[in-house]
């Protein structure tokens, strides 16, 4: 059904019903179209994965250009971790999966991690 059709419903509540009287009630039903839930995608810190491996991975996988991919590796270098983008749940597994191969090929102990916005 489209958006557009699930808007109202019309329910029917008889000539009897507990509507003081009127034939029948229109009842509004809210619009229940959820949007889906997102996912912050994060990286944290550790002491011994490269930093030009993390730009690399942020420029790959997250579509920063250099500039930006450093800016956000010396922000988890700093703080401990960064939110690097936000993603559906099949997409931010994706990024996640990806990032976790890439660093257990080049045996770096780098972590990424997913959570609900
Ligand atoms: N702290 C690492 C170093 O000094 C660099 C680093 C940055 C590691 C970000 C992980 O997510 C990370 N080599």
């Amino acid at each position: 059904m489209s958006g557009l059709m699930q808007e109202f419903a019309i329910i029917w509540m008889g000539e009897q019903g507990d509507d003081g009287g009127d034939a029948s009630v229109l009842t509004k039903v809210k619009p229940k179209t959820k949007r889906p839930p997102l996912y912050k995608v994060m990286l944290l810190n550790d002491d011994y994965t490269p930093m030009e491996f993390v730009v690399h991975v942020l420029e790959r996988f997250f579509a920063m250009d250099h500039a930006q991919a450093f800016e956000i590796m010396l922000t988890v270098h700093k703080r401990g971790l960064a939110v690097v983008g936000v993603f559906s749940h099949e997409i931010a597994e994706t990024k996640v999966t990806q990032v976790m191969d890439l660093a257990r090929q080049h045996q770096h102990p780098l972590q990424c991690t997913m959570e609900k916005e």
